[in-house]
């Protein structure tokens, strides 16, 4: 496969005015008119280009004119994918250089579509996904984002089956024909790239409500789902006006078209789709309803529905130059996005939930054989880059770029970033000028950020000179080579921290070399920018624990020889929400790593007192103030008590060790339960609740608090709450419960819970048997319990009648999920686990290459395990790569694992 490089980006030749497109909608044969009216790009000097290639596949082309004229088939060449025109002035009227219209008629066969990317059919709708290269298979096509043009869209379609008929922009015109069909004209003012584009045709219901925007325009809104989905539409339409009014509060931005509408679709490779005007969600994503989602769904449905529709202005008002610039729409967007989801629920949990996934996925991902910068160079193929990097850490260093600008110049920055480039596709080059130049700051070092992959890291080291009483921070910055990257130089690392007294008091901060003030500040951020750097803050009257990385300013690893008593102190005493979790964290990971050490020395385990006593002093304090004020976030007193995941504790390792942290984890974990279990059951008890569901961040908090104390409750073995726990199974008047309760029998190594396990997951699937949604978490629970024989039920599961390989979202219920999340018996010695999971990428590689990629992640790990499992996990790739008809995905990821 070729490798397409950002060093020969270079503008295109043509740009395309206008689109028409007139879609005769058929399953098997769509006929898919376009009319396109383009002409030579006058910004080029000298353009005198006269081939014009159109990118397009899997289509068939009926006919082709220039101006009127048609060409023969000497005149244009067609290849898998491309359509090229020699000579665009052999039948132009008129120099190309003033217009020519371009009129194309292609065959198209929705029905066989499996990619889910072009226009497929989904359950009983039409829809299109054409980020980021799928509109080539709708039409042939100039498919860049730098190419931007307006569009007007016809859908004629059978009546009675479709009718509804959906596309970007507005509803212009619309009719009835002969033969039960019926047509509707969009219209969308705003010029766009083809990957915003939409269309929908189907049976759909739709709920509708109005948004007032900051200048008093109304805006309608609607979301349309099949009709039994209707009952679960209204958070999606509350976290879409929620999300209106935030990006006018937040950023002053405004929506633009008069109507916003959402369409739910069961089969769809992402989580949504930002088209202009017209999103495109999976139904995971937007249908949510206490009696079949959970509280983690309701979230995402609230943080999925602002992302896309950020993306109107970050995004689509101002676009991408190129796939190379694609964390300029996305690390942007979901930086807003988390803020949104920040301010609308606990600001330093979000924070928490956010770190502890990049520091697992994203690190991984940064350590592994796919590592690439915000930034790539270059790729196979673009859908293997809708990444974490791309995603998470893109979001990082625009968080970055606040932590150095403050908050004012950065609303500033991107302000001015949008007034700049409004109805333009940039670079991230563009965005970094605009920050630059709206604060007066220098990025140019930061730069790097956007350039170079892989996770940096900071050891830090201190001294304390009591009689001269300076305290010394010794910041020492280095990074790990990544594929192609073997030598980096060094990052900006905005370093955000504090020094605590032994009273946990701050200090106050004053570099040698400043001027001592009576108001200086207690916390600061200081800039990392060279491979060793010292800072010296005088005027430090005792020995100070020093607050590091406050907020996970920058996504590094952090290395401070802390002590446990260290870690027990800032846990208790820093004020900064995330550090002291932060440092919970690096305790258990202490304690674990040391179980494991035992247990690998084949001694028995001893456990630090110290964690005991601190959980038990968490647990104690949160009884207490639930009996009482109850002024604890207890969404953080959860995450506190939330020993760090098996994918975390690999992460750090060298060489993972599955079953050793496995064991290791739920030995503490377990013991944890024994210890503190009357402490657990009071906390239980006192978090359960007989108001009626709510999805607000006080009531998400306490059922999730309410749920971990179950979970370490059943770890007690005990047959009491192992009935508890079916008894919550039974009676939970909502998802989220009754999800946890089963999860927990499910898992749960008990003698005592097997009946209660077959009798809760077949009820739980006679119930939920007709909502989709649900039936995937039925796959999910089952495809990620940690006992023996979990991967023969879940090839049982993958013959179930619910269970559909082309079908995305089950795809990862059961394979992914037991591929990713259920470690020891994935990476079982037998390697049954790798030969099922290469045997499912070589099945989906011909049904949907991207689903098949993104599968093979876990194998791609190889070099993080031990000569044994390196070998089989070796032998599963190479058995894919032999695979004669390998998608340009798979082959990407497969070659660029096994070199
Ligand atoms: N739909 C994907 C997202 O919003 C790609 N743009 O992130
Ligand atoms: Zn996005």
């Amino acid at each position: 496969a070729r490798t397409i490089f950002l060093k020969d980006y270079q503008a295109p030749a043509f740009l395309i005015e206008k689109t028409e497109l007139h879609f005769d909608l058929d399953e098997t044969r769509t006929r898919v008119t376009s009319r396109l009216v383009l002409r030579r790009n006058p910004d080029l000097a000298g353009n005198v280009e006269d081939t014009l290639q159109l990118d397009g596949q899997d289509m068939v082309l009926e006919s082709l004119r220039i101006d009127g004229n048609e060409l023969s088939s000497n005149d244009y060449v067609v290849a898998d994918e491309s359509l090229t025109i020699n000579s665009v002035s052999a039948f132009a009227s008129q120099s190309p250089d003033a217009g020519f219209v371009l009129e194309c008629v292609t065959v198209i066969k929705p029905q066989e579509n499996t990619s889910l990317e072009g226009l497929y059919k989904s359950r009983t709708m039409f829809c299109t996904q054409c980020e980021a290269e799928g509109f080539r298979k709708i039409t042939y096509y100039l498919d860049r984002p730098d190419v931007m043009s307006v569009f007007t869209t016809t859908i004629v379609a059978d009546k009675d089956k479709y009718p509804v008929l959906l596309s970007n922009g507005n509803d212009i015109a619309h009719g009835d024909l002969d033969g039960g069909r019926h047509w509707v004209t969009w219209e969308d003012p705003f010029r766009k790239p083809c990957y915003l584009f939409a269309l929908v045709a189907g049976d759909l219901k739709h709920i509708e409500d109005t948004f007032t925007t900051c200048s008093q325009r109304d805006i309608t809104l609607r979301i349309f789902v099949e009709e039994k989905d209707l009952d679960k539409c209204d958070h999606a339409m509350d976290s879409l006006k929620h999300a209106m009014r935030w990006d006018e509060e937040v950023y002053g931005r405004e929506y633009d078209l008069d109507i916003f509408m959402i369409v739910a679709v069961d089969d769809f490779n992402m989580g949504a789709m930002e088209n202009k005007g017209l999103n495109i969600f999976n139904t995971s994503c937007v249908l949510a309803n206490p009696a079949t989602t959970t509280d983690l769904a309701f979230q995402r449905v609230e943080a999925v529905v602002a992302h896309e529709y950020f993306h109107n202005w970050s995004g689509n008002r101002v676009t991408c130059r190129d796939w190379f610039q694609l964390s300029l729409k996305e690390g942007f967007t979901v930086f807003r996005d988390a803020e949104f989801s920040a301010d609308m629920g606990s600001r330093s949990v979000k924070r928490v939930e956010n770190v502890s996934f990049l520091r697992t996925a994203q690190f991984a991902e940064d350590a592994g054989p796919m590592a690439h910068p915000v930034r790539p160079d270059s790729y196979m193929e673009i859908s293997n880059f809708y990444t974490l990097t791309i995603y998470e850490k893109g979001a990082e260093v625009v968080r970055m770029i606040r932590e150095l600008l403050g908050p004012e110049k950065f609303r500033a920055g991107s302000d001015l970033y949008f007034d700049r480039h409004d109805g333009q596709a940039v670079t991230t080059e563009d965005f970094v000028l605009a920050m630059e130049a709206a604060s007066g700051v220098d990025l140019g070092q930061f730069r790097r950020w956007y350039t170079q992959a892989g996770t940096p890291q900071l050891k830090i080291s201190d001294n304390y000179d009591a009689s001269a009483q300076t305290y010394e921070l010794l910041v020492r910055q280095s990074c790990p080579p990544t594929p192609e990257q073997s030598h980096k130089d060094a990052f900006h690392i905005p370093l955000r921290m504090s020094l605590l007294n032994a009273d946990g008091d701050e200090l106050p901060l004053v570099l040698s070399g400043e001027p001592a003030a009576s108001d200086a500040p207690t916390e600061r951020v200081l800039d990392v920018t060279s491979d060793v750097q010292s800072f010296v803050f005088k005027g430090v009257k005792s020995r100070p624990v020093p607050s590091l990385l406050r907020g996970f300013s920058a996504p590094v690893k952090l290395q401070f020889d802390y002590s446990r008593d260290d870690l027990l102190f800032i846990m208790t005493r820093d004020s900064d929400g995330f550090n002291r979790w932060s440092a919970a964290q690096d305790l258990a990971v202490a304690v674990i790593q040391e179980i494991l050490q035992q247990h690998q020395r084949g001694q028995s385990p001893g456990i630090d007192k110290r964690l005991l006593d601190a959980v038990g002093d968490i647990l104690r304090s949160a009884v207490a103030d639930a009996r009482g004020s109850g002024e604890l976030d207890q969404a953080m007193l959860a995450q506190l008590l939330s020993l760090p995941s098996e994918a975390y504790l690999s992460e750090l390792s060298n060489e993972i060790d599955v079953d050793g942290i496995h064991w290791a984890r739920e030995t503490l974990a377990d013991a944890l339960a024994v210890e503190h279990a009357e402490n657990f059951a009071d906390l239980y008890k006192l978090c359960q609740s007989d108001a009626p569901y709510s999805a607000d961040a006080a009531s998400i908090a306490r059922r999730t608090l309410k749920n971990c104390c179950l979970a370490y409750l059943v770890r007690t073995q005990e047959p009491r709450w192992l009935e508890i726990c079916y008894r919550q199974f039974n009676e939970a008047g909502n998802m989220t419960d009754a999800d946890a309760a089963l999860r927990l029998l499910v898992n749960s190594p008990a003698e005592a819970a097997q009946p209660l396990r077959t009798q809760a997951l077949n009820d739980f699937y006679e119930r939920w048997q007709h909502e989709s949604l649900v039936v995937n978490q039925w796959f999910s629970v089952q495809a990620i319990a940690s006992r023996p024989g979990t991967l023969a039920q879940v090839k049982l599961l993958m013959n179930h009648k619910a269970f559909d390989i082309r079908n995305p979202n089950k795809a990862r219920a059961l394979i992914s999920a037991f591929c990713n999340m259920n470690a020891v018996n994935f990476h079982a010695l037998s390697g049954e686990g790798y030969t099922f999971l290469a045997d499912q990428v070589i099945t989906l590689n011909r049904l949907n290459p991207q689903i098949a990629a993104r599968l093979l992640t876990p194998l791609t790990r190889w070099q993080k395990y031990n000569q044994q499992r390196q070998h089989l996990m070796k032998a599963e790739l190479e058995r894919i790569q032999a695979d004669p008809e390998l998608s340009r995905d798979v082959y990407e990821v497969v070659s660029k694992s096994l070199k």
